[in-house]
């Protein structure tokens, strides 16, 4: 269960490359871009790259949807482009995890293109197509990206299924064809010489093939009923492991799940025929009513404590964990867990001294290191993602104004991590030379990566700090959690301990000063106060060391 290995000690940067830096003024973000910046993140002290899809796409879902698995998506650059980036990540002794999204393709690829021209097309099977009821979908199965699951298509009358977009159909893992074609393009990835993947959705691989109604209205809960976690899942996953992984030993898999659950978690990692972590969105879904990203709840912090004791008390015997608190796919964790206003930069101290001392794998957010932070739409036409612009047109047909939509999507919409990179003061903050796909945050000025290397006071500079503390105590990977009961649940306190070696982690998510008893024999090793005081400062971050 403990024994030692690369990616449970690993940190790992995530770098959503149309965003990150762009090397030939087109305006996006591209891997010579990312060469550029190797000695940056070099410098973090971070140890794997984890690169968001960089495969020949039409752009429909920000590279999700893939139209060609083996070969690089033009704006990103060339294969060439890519084995140089896999060299000089690998003679830095840096790791690279690719992003394969497995659930689904592009329609746009030759597989679905041939899937679409008739029902005995050999390539047929190689997605889900069903007939419709009385001219409407098979079933009342809602995409995550607005209306229904299913689309009819004209040739055949039939619908595929699509639990994204239209322009993502989902690929049928029940058809072996089609996953000796899925194990072909892992093998070519791994033979490039990729340290680990990232697998999108594979928690919904194995989906209800029955495809009867959702009997609920919760979207989260039709994903884990009816999306998710189905019937041949560990089977599917152990295929992946005997016919590709298993031929790669030192390679990491994690898998994205959304559905998965603390108690079927382990049906994902078994150590010998199954993955090496996964993403579960316990606190990420935390804050989502029945109508998913844009029906937000109120959430508390006793809910955002029990999600991280629950999870590891799942991962405690077996499996491995992840922790992060933004990606891509969600607001800056600055903007939703902690304070980008006045204790902007505590606050961000704070969310990164959380994510480098919590048990598990640390994967940090490209611009998180900074406390980059929410951007905001002014209308959805400046929103360039399909998500917030098909939740508007739901949310236009329950009669919501595009003001009122517009709240919701400035609050949890994925536009917030998709602004480019800040790296310096200047108006296009350093990120491209040309008109950027996609503003930048007005505040680049501000916050920006020039003006805090050079400032030791900086969230940078902590994030390096807290990332040396990590690598420099083994407590604080393989070491045991335990959450420390406190009546205020504004703190949020525990315990990271290995044999002699023990440390306390104190954090106060609050604008207010706390009470807290310090710890009298502790040494503290860090804080995002310069001083000790006897009260629990707004957003103070400690650890201390017995
Ligand atoms: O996301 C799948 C997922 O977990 C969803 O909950 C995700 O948050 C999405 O925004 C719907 O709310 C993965 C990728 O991370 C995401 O970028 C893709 O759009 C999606 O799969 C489809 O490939
Ligand atoms: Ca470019």
């Amino acid at each position: 269960m403990n024994q030692r290995t690369w990616y449970k000690e690993a940190i790992v940067y995530q770098i959503y490359p149309r965003s990150f830096k762009d090397s030939n003024g087109d305006g996006v973000g591209d891997l010579r871009g990312v060469i550029q910046k190797l000695d940056y993140i070099n410098s973090l002290g971070v140890d794997a790259v984890w690169l968001n899809p960089i495969y020949k796409s039409p752009n429909d879902d920000g590279g999700y949807d893939i139209s060609d698995y083996l070969s690089i998506q033009p704006e990103f650059g060339t294969m060439q482009d890519f084995d140089e980036l896999l060299l000089e990540l690998h003679q830095r002794g840096l790791k690279l995890i690719m992003d394969l999204v497995l659930n689904h393709s592009s329609d746009e690829h030759p597989w679905f293109i041939e899937s679409k021209k008739s029902k005995t097309n050999p390539y047929r099977d190689f997605y889900f197509w069903k007939q419709g009821k009385e001219n409407a979908p098979p079933n009342n199965w809602p995409s995550f990206f607005g209306g229904s699951a299913w689309q009819l298509d004209e040739t055949t009358g039939e619908y595929y299924l699509h639990l994204f977009s239209k322009k993502q159909p989902d690929l049928n893992w029940e058809n072996a064809a089609l996953r000796a074609e899925v194990y072909k393009l892992m093998e070519f990835w791994l033979k490039k010489g990729v340290d680990g993947l990232r697998l999108d959705v594979i928690s919904a691989i194995s989906k209800r093939t029955d495809f009867p109604n959702t009997d609920t209205l919760d979207f989260n809960e039709t994903i884990r009923k009816y999306y998710s976690n189905g019937p041949r899942l560990k089977e599917f996953i152990a295929e992946t492991r005997s016919k590709v992984l298993d031929q790669f030993p030192h390679v990491m898999t994690v898998g994205e799940g959304p559905g998965i659950t603390p108690q079927n978690a382990l049906d994902y990692l078994h150590e010998e025929d199954g993955l090496n972590m996964i993403f579960h969105f316990g606190h990420m879904f935390m804050d989502q009513g029945a109508g998913g990203r844009f029906d937000p709840i109120a959430w508390t912090m006793k809910d955002f404590k029990q999600v991280f004791k629950t999870w590891d008390d799942a991962f405690k015997k077996q499996g491995w964990g992840s922790i992060f608190l933004g990606n891509h796919d969600f607001a800056r964790m600055v903007s939703r867990w902690g304070n980008d206003g006045v204790h902007w930069q505590k606050s961000s101290k704070l969310l990164i001294t959380l994510l480098l001392s919590m048990r598990g794998t640390t994967f940090v957010f490209q611009g998180d290191e900074i406390g980059m932070t929410n951007t905001t739409l002014h209308s959805i036409a400046e929103s360039k993602d399909i998500e917030t612009q098909n939740g508007w047109l739901d949310a236009k047909r329950r009669g919501e104004s595009e003001a009122e939509f517009l709240k919701k999507a400035n609050y949890s919409g994925r536009d917030n991590a998709r602004t480019p990179m800040q790296w310096t003061a200047m108006e296009d903050g350093g990120f491209s030379s040309g008109n950027p796909w996609m503003p930048l945050n007005k505040n680049t000025t501000k916050i920006n990566v020039a003006q805090q290397e050079s400032d030791n006071t900086s969230i940078l500079s902590y994030f390096k700090e807290m990332a040396y503390l990590k690598k420099n105590n083994h407590a604080l990977t393989y070491g045991s959690y335990q959450l420390l009961e406190v009546e205020d649940d504004r703190i949020f306190a525990y315990y990271r301990q290995e044999e002699k070696e023990k440390f306390m982690v104190v954090l106060n998510f609050s604008n207010e000063s706390l009470n807290f008893p310090i710890a009298h024999k502790a040494t503290k090793v860090i804080g995002n106060y310069d001083d000790v005081s006897a009260i629990l400062r707004p957003w103070e971050a400690l650890i201390y060391k017995f």
